[in-house]
């Protein structure tokens, strides 16, 4: 294979890998109420890296908030919040659910917390460019050699 070309491709990609390096997380800050038998809002969205607060509030009995995959607890009661700090360094979606038995519906008492994986899209679509700009210059170093 052509050496300038594998250089360039090389360099192509160490850029694109330099600026795909995670930004330093945010801080995001959810007041999440909770009464029989759900929780607003039910759905909290952060990127990895993120440093989440969650103050939980009661408006009815005791409930809790417990955080799958990231092994979490906190319980709020009447006018006794509870609160949460993390950092969000695992992606995907997980469940959380209430950990204070607070009646019949009390298992169905769920939300999701989802944890993107803070690469932005230009950053994929940019190596893929520099990626088939190689391909192509590789390939046509190749056919000229052939020729
Ligand atoms: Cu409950």
């Amino acid at each position: 294979m052509n050496r300038a070309v594998l250089q360039v491709l090389l360099a192509g990609v160490a850029a694109v890998a330099l600026g795909a390096a995670p930004p330093a997380g945010e801080e995001h800050f959810f007041e999440v109420r909770a009464r029989k038998f759900e929780y607003e809002p039910h759905v909290l969205r952060v990127n990895r890296g993120d440093r989440v607060r969650i103050r939980l509030l009661s408006e009815d009995v005791a409930h809790g908030l417990y955080v799958d995959g990231y092994d979490l607890n906190v319980v709020a009661n009447p006018g006794e919040d509870g609160s949460l700090t993390f950092t969000a360094d695992r992606t995907g979606r997980f469940i959380f659910r209430c950990s204070v038995t607070c009646g019949e519906f009390h298992p169905y008492m769920i939300g999701h917390l989802k944890v993107e994986p803070n690469t932005p899209f230009f950053t994929y679509a940019a190596l893929l460019l520099v990626l088939g700009a190689g391909i192509l210059a590789i390939t046509a170093v190749r056919r000229r050699r052939e020729a």
